[in-house]
């Protein structure tokens, strides 16, 4: 006689908002994958260096920067080290260390974050890759992008990217070189990142001379403010929906 008037609506409403909220924190806590955004910035432009100035050395897998690691990355041909992928460096000419020139397909480089202090991995906004030469197309590039995070612990494909326009494989002795850019469609490529591989094919005949790969972004932070709240509503209205369901229960 005593049942506390419950609207019909009450348990789905305060059960939605729960589920709701709980999704959106399960979102912000993974990282959602965001779409890629490539930009070719125009293929095939005529210099060997065009893209000097834009070329970091301050990157997140810079080499001797603090969030950077260790790389997995094989040697190129004539004598290209791995080391030149990551030297903030491009301005010397051909045959020195600040390149690589992959003739071997595919060829897989994988950078490791120093997740020792930032212990939530990086938010990750732009990754940008050089390729140059003075003839035969390599700068041309094609690769794969593969993510790792905190949260799903295996490397993920984030999709094929292909930098070719304008290269080919007859004309020869002409400078060119390339810079491939991938950014997120609405805020960071991905977040809890703690490792990027990316995978290169073959663009054009011979090979890529890759001069650079620069990985930008921040350490990733405790979810905002907003998704707190979110937590906060959606657990109060879990709690208010079981307590409710229990008394009606009860007084049944
Ligand atoms: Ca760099
Ligand atoms: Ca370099």
């Amino acid at each position: 006689m005593n049942k506390k008037m419950v609207p019909p609506h009450f348990y789905s409403t305060s059960r939605r908002i729960a589920v709701i909220a709980a999704t959106a924190l399960f979102a912000a806590s993974a990282g959602l994958q965001a779409a890629v955004i490539l930009n070719d910035n125009g293929g095939a432009t005529t210099g060997e260096t065009a893209w000097d100035s834009m070329i970091s050395d301050s990157d997140l897998v810079n080499t001797g920067r603090p969030t950077f690691l260790s790389v997995d990355a094989p040697d190129g041909g004539f004598g290209t080290s791995s080391v030149g992928l990551q030297d903030g460096v491009n301005t010397n000419l051909q045959l020195v260390p600040n390149m690589t020139f992959y003739s071997a397909f595919p060829s897989s480089v994988t950078f490791t974050l120093d997740t020792t202090v930032n212990t939530l991995g990086y938010d990750i906004t732009t990754i940008n890759t050089f390729a140059g030469w003075s003839d035969f197309n390599f700068g041309a590039q094609i690769f794969e992008l593969l993510i790792k995070t905190t949260t799903n612990g295996s490397f993920v494909t984030y999709g094929t990217f292909s930098n070719t326009a304008g290269f080919d494989n007859t004309t020869l002795g002409a400078p060119r070189s390339s810079l491939t850019t991938l950014t997120g469609d609405s805020g960071p490529i991905a977040s809890g990142v703690t490792d990027i591989r990316l995978v290169y094919s073959q663009a054009v005949t011979y090979g890529t001379v890759i001069r650079e790969i620069d990985v930008i972004g921040t350490a990733t932070t405790v979810p905002e403010p907003s998704i707190w709240m979110m937590m906060i509503v959606g657990t109060g209205a879990l709690i208010l929906s079981q307590r409710t369901g229990r008394q009606s229960n009860l007084s049944a």
